[in-house]
């Protein structure tokens, strides 16, 4: 049996249609797993401990900002849209993830829900909040160069397993970042610039996300396959 793997979609601009890019569902069934979109609306959250239950896997994927009052703060004026039906389907995703142990696999914004779950808060806009210091880009969005910046990966790591060197490169298309580390969340790897660019919970291993887009370079990068191939046979 294939194990089933929840994706979470994102929400179009005119907030009546959901999506996920193919390239997330081409690198899940790549690896040998079923994507099964998962949408967003008003009271769904109520039914995702039960949807969780019935999931061998669970991908929060990229997409847009977290409400800052998930991190106890206001909007600034760099924050980025929001989507409040989204963020609470996806918060309550990771509770029962951790609640059940089910493998959990957050990619971009994904990250960003799993820090802010289990307690971290975020740079809710890198560029204007950071001063004095100059930043990598790291909201490439204009074509697909297969690699943007570095990142320096802690030893003895899942993720030094699979890249066997200190140094990897990564896609990278995000203005928000981690401010503070959730406590049960330890960061694996950084940017040049100091930013977590993945982290994996202390106590349940299969439990973890990345900054960058390894859905994206699936077809064209042996790291990005190696990362999806990891997580799916954790279910095995
Ligand atoms: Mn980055």
């Amino acid at each position: 049996m294939k194990p089933l793997i929840g994706l979470t979609c994102s929400i179009g601009l005119e907030e009546n249609y959901q999506y996920k890019e193919t390239n997330y569902c081409e690198a899940v069934r790549g690896a040998g797993g079923i994507p099964i979109l998962i949408p967003s609306f008003s009271e769904f959250a109520k039914d995702i401990p039960q949807l969780v239950r019935n999931l061998d896997g669970i991908i929060v994927s990229g997409g847009n900002d977290i409400y800052p009052m998930h991190y106890g703060e206001g909007p600034i004026q760099a924050l980025g849209s929001v989507h409040r039906e989204r963020d609470e389907v996806e918060l309550e995703i990771v509770k029962e993830c951790i609640k059940n142990k089910k493998p959990f696999f957050g990619i971009c914004r994904g990250l960003q829900v799993l820090n802010v779950a289990l307690g971290g808060d975020l740079y809710q806009d890198i560029y204007s909040q950071i001063k004095g210091k100059e930043l990598e880009q790291h909201n490439h969005s204009k074509g697909t160069p297969p690699s943007n910046h570095s990142i320096e990966i802690k030893n003895d790591t899942f993720l030094y397993d699979i890249y066997k060197q200190k140094i990897g490169w990564v896609n990278s298309s995000h203005h928000q970042a981690i401010k503070k580390v959730a406590p049960s969340l330890e960061p694996i790897a950084w940017s040049k610039d100091g930013f977590v660019e993945a982290v994996v919970h202390k106590e349940i291993p299969s439990i973890f996300a990345v900054q960058w887009h390894p859905e994206k370079m699936y077809h064209k990068d042996h790291f990005s396959q190696q990362i999806f191939d990891y997580f799916i046979d954790l279910m095995r």
